[in-house]
């Protein structure tokens, strides 16, 4: 009897587990249906049926009747140069992209685009140049702020901006060291974006003072994470990149390891994917500080470093940042911003 009451239970139980786990199962799946069919009704009742809003990075809406030359799959208009990633970057040079129409389209996005540049010391003679020029050629037509963090705050210079266009300023600390003043960026461009921009979904780019634009920077560059090829290296094999080199290090990268040479002078992307760079790069930094270790190239070994693990999602040419010394190469059919000649005895605080 005791034996049969138990068989009953145990069948009970058996019952209304399987009862469960088709519960489960099942209302999600009629969750879903209900959802669709809501969602049906919506999207028939809009005006402009064909556009489905999801996401703001990749979803690229374009004009309606834009007229512009017809894209080729079979004949790319640049043959001399990698114009895609192993990892399906695309790789930006001249003549691979259509500026209208990637300004039409995030035109309608409404974007705005931060850029940080520093100026501390001497450095701040760089200034008038690089706002000057940016003026000219970056991201004409959209929201720009450009963020200067400076010790001299009374030297920033007064220029004209557009419409549209900000200029801020942030007091930071001098340094006796250069190798310091370049490398703690990665730690205020993370709490930049932590207390002045955390509901921003813009983009930011990061840059050097001591450079001017020359040509267009604009609606090409962005991306999710997007790193710039450095333009003294981009020929050679990676053992010669000037990776660090030491396993001790947190920016340490093995031979044979890494995919091109970035540049610590231009990076950017969403502002939460370079907050993600910026918080590793400058927590990887502090930890080598604690021990002693200081990575070759400070913060651009660092990112170097991040950028082999963390792929970068666009991939800007060397025409993102040339140098004024280097005579130009003959795929580098326009200069976009490059590092003007400076003295560094002149203008570091330290040799
Ligand atoms: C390279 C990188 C630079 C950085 C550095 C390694 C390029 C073109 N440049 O340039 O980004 O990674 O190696 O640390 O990729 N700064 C001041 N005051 C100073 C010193 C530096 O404001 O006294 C700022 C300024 O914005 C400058 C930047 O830090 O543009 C980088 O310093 P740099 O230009 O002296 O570094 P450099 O030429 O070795």
């Amino acid at each position: 009897m005791k034996h049969l009451n138990n068989g009953r239970a145990l069948t009970l139980v058996l019952v209304a587990v399987l009862l469960g786990v088709l519960c489960y199962y099942i209302t999600p799946s009629f969750r879903g249906i209900k959802l669709f069919k809501e969602n049906d009704i919506r999207q028939e009742n809009r005006l402009d049926a064909d556009v489905i809003h999801v996401s703001r990075e990749f979803h690229l809406v374009a004009p309606d009747h834009l007229q512009y030359k017809q894209p080729s799959i079979v004949h790319g208009s640049r043959t001399d140069v990698v114009t895609v990633t192993p990892w399906l970057a695309p790789v930006v040079w001249e003549g691979t992209f259509n500026p209208v129409l990637l300004d039409s389209i995030y035109n309608k996005k409404n974007v705005s685009i931060t850029a940080t540049v520093f100026a501390v010391g001497k450095y701040i003679m760089f200034l008038k140049n690089f706002l000057e020029t940016a003026e000219q050629h970056f991201f004409i037509g959209f929201k720009v702020h450009i963020c200067v963090f400076t010790d001299r705050p009374d030297e920033v210079p007064q220029v004209r901006m557009a419409t549209g266009r900000q200029l801020t300023v942030r007091s930071v600390p001098s340094s006796k060291r250069w190798q310091e003043i370049s490398a703690r960026r990665m730690e205020l461009i993370q709490s930049l974006i932590e207390e002045q921009l955390p509901n921003d979904s813009g983009y930011i780019f990061c840059l050097d003072v001591d450079s001017k634009f020359h040509g267009r920077w604009g609606t090409e560059s962005l991306g999710g994470l997007v790193a710039v090829i450095h333009p003294g290296y981009y020929r050679d094999d990676r053992s010669k990149f000037p990776y660090e080199r030491s396993p001790e290090s947190r920016a340490y990268v093995a031979p044979g390891e890494g995919d091109f040479y970035y540049c610590g002078g231009a990076f950017g992307g969403l502002l939460q994917e370079v907050h993600q760079l910026a918080k590793t790069c400058r927590s990887n930094f502090e930890s080598d500080a604690k021990e002693g270790i200081e990575a070759a190239w400070q913060e651009e070994s660092h990112l170097n470093r991040y950028m082999w693990i963390n792929k970068p999602s666009k991939v800007l040419s060397p025409e993102y940042l040339w140098q004024d010394f280097k005579p130009k190469n003959p795929e580098v059919h326009i200069i976009r911003f490059s590092g003007v000649i400076k003295n560094y005895a002149e203008i570091r605080p330290n040799a």
